[in-house]
């Protein structure tokens, strides 16, 4: 049994080092150097090169490097009967909260128009806003969506949250399902999307959602490229409907030289940062479950593929 590394996007090399730590006597190779393919039954995946799955026979388990999925589950030549698990971890998750609760407070300060003041040489005062009289909306209540509600409410942000299932957290209203979701938006001034990305929240984040929430709302975008349909994005911004945006994902990554977001002066560009998986901090979950998939035990954070995340 050996475990390939097959990362698109990402160095392999820290990754080698920190499972060599935990244990020495694993087998592991690095895509393209994969040896004898029938040895291949852990495929640990970031961005994985198309049509790998299926050069592999005796294939049982794709780990994602991350907290999401989507780049496995959307390649066709997943076999059925391969699991899949994700990357949970704390220190994901304090660095998405962090992230997020800085892109709310640099808006609620009002950083980029005064930056904008400043390249004028004006001294332009503006009134303040209470971080409690914003409410932060939070698309997606799991494992980062929970943090960061906690982390905004502590910043002192009104928070409220929308997943699938009903959530109770302290002090968070909480809305679930599409019937609530109407509601759930009404108020919200600044809107964070933290869900996965799946058949039904792809375009979610589109030009009949931000025509629900509050004029001159903000939006924070660190879920996945491909929940935003980027032409309502604009359209909202020039009509005035949404006053700015934060986004740290792209239907395209890198976001190609020539996009229209570049020049624009109310979006705030990141390239897919604000919570980056530490191998030092992962590498435990992923060796346990490359043990657990050899003792056919259940895997640790496996996710649900019928329901895609
Ligand atoms: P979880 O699986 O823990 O949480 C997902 C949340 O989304 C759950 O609350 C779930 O509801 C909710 N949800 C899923 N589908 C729907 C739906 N159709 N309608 C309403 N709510 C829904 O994921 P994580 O919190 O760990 O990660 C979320 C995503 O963040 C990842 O999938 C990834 O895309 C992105 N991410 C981005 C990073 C970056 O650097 N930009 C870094 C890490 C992750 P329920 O609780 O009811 O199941
Ligand atoms: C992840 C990511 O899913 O980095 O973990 O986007």
């Amino acid at each position: 049994m050996a475990i390939l590394l097959a990362f698109g996007a990402r160095d392999a090399k820290p990754w080698m080092s920190a499972l060599r730590e935990v244990d020495d006597a694993l087998d592991l190779r690095i895509w393209p150097d994969c040896g004898e393919l029938r040895d291949i039954t852990f495929v640990i995946a970031w961005y994985h090169p198309a049509g790998l799955f299926s050069t592999l026979p005796n294939l049982r388990c794709v780990q994602s490097l991350g907290a999401g999925v989507d780049h496995i589950l959307r390649d066709p030549l997943l076999p059925p009967n391969v699991a899949v698990a994700r990357i949970v971890d704390k220190s994901l998750a304090r660095s998405m909260a962090q992230y997020v609760t800085t892109a709310a407070l640099n808006h609620l300060g009002r950083f980029p128009s005064y930056q904008k003041s400043q390249l004028k040489r004006q001294w332009q005062p503006l009134p303040p806003i209470a971080a409690s009289q914003q409410t932060v909306g939070i698309m997606g209540l799991g494992r980062l969506g929970a943090t960061t509600a906690h982390a905004l409410r502590q910043a002192g942000f009104t928070v409220q949250g929308w997943s699938r299932s009903p959530k109770k957290l302290a002090g968070i209203k909480a809305y679930s399902e599409e019937a609530q979701l109407p509601q759930f938006l009404a108020n919200v001034n600044i809107l964070v999307c933290l869900l996965p990305l799946t058949p039904t929240t792809t375009n979610i984040l589109n030009a009949q959602l931000f025509a629900q929430l509050p004029r001159g709302a903000y939006v924070i975008n660190v879920g996945r490229g491909s929940h935003l349909v980027e032409d309502d994005l604009l359209a909202a911004l020039d009509c005035g409907q949404l006053s700015g945006a934060c986004l740290d994902v792209f239907r395209q990554e890198p976001l190609p030289i020539d996009h229209p977001f570049w020049q624009r002066k109310e979006i705030i560009i990141t390239p897919h940062i604000s919570s980056v998986t530490d191998p030092q901090a992962a590498v435990r979950q992923i060796v346990a479950n490359y043990r657990r998939l050899q003792q056919n035990q259940s895997l640790i954070n496996a996710i649900d593929r019928n329901r895609g995340y």
